[in-house]
């Protein structure tokens, strides 16, 4: 999978991306990721991207001109390279709500191309002429939309083969089957006076996946109804308890 994201803080996005299981991953060739700076295709001398909103009200909004350029040719890239046209996300606080089953989605394609702009916004033109869909993170306000991006990013990379050293891993996690997860431990046996529940040492495997189901339904209907509740829809109420 190749991703490419258009940002006015490429840097920021590279750095995230060269860290920890992301970046090993990326240095091993699982993925191909470019960060690319919106900036470089202002034509002002200054180099300015936004300017004062129509209608007025506070803040700035980035201009569609090097919004659009800069994906024009991240397209063309894209396409040098024979891949098709990348499906491409704006990364807005308006969007729709994002999901690990969007990212599940998204993890299937060939390329995507993430678009990050400022909380004020961005021309709405730009938007309508570029993007397939519009994603927003959750319901609270970023300053921009890296941060954003670098979620959906490492969400979507983390499906990709070869990332994760165990391809099983992610299956038992939360969201995966639509409960949270059961909880973990790892050495000592006793710590602060806190004993590992006995079941985990049993070495009984059956018993020890039952006793981790058990806990992650009654976590999820503990912490989060919501999802329990379309937990047990999707299993048609036959798991209530
Ligand atoms: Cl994608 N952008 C911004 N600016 N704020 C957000 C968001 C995105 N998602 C949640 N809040």
């Amino acid at each position: 999978m190749r991703i490419d994201i258009a940002t006015l803080f490429p840097d920021l996005c590279d750095t995230v991306m060269s860290e920890s299981i992301i970046g090993r991953a990326r240095r091993k060739e699982c993925f191909e990721l470019h960060c690319h700076q919106i900036r470089d295709y202002t034509l002002n001398k200054q180099r300015q991207v936004d300017d004062y909103p129509y209608g007025g009200g506070p803040g700035m909004v980035m201009n569609a001109q090097p919004i659009h350029d800069c994906c024009l040719e991240i397209i063309r890239q894209n396409e040098a390279q024979g891949l098709p046209r990348p499906h491409i996300v704006f990364m807005t606080a308006a969007g729709q709500p994002y999901t690990e089953e969007k990212a599940r989605q998204l993890a299937q394609l060939p390329n995507l191309l993430l678009v990050c702009g400022h909380y004020e916004g961005m021309d709405e033109r730009v938007i309508e002429e570029l993007a397939d869909e519009e994603i927003s993170i959750g319901d609270y306000v970023l300053t921009g939309g890296e941060l954003a991006a670098l979620v959906v990013a490492d969400s979507v990379l983390r499906l990709q083969p070869g990332v994760l050293s165990a391809p099983e891993g992610y299956q038992e996690e939360s969201y995966w089957n639509g409960l949270l997860e059961y909880p973990q431990y790892t050495r000592p046996e006793v710590w602060q006076g806190r004993a590992v529940p006995p079941v985990l040492l049993s070495g009984h495997h059956a018993n020890i996946e039952a006793w981790r189901a058990q806990q992650a339904r009654e976590r999820t209907r503990q912490r989060r109804p919501d999802l329990w509740e379309k937990y047990c829809k999707d299993r048609g109420e036959t798991e209530k308890e």
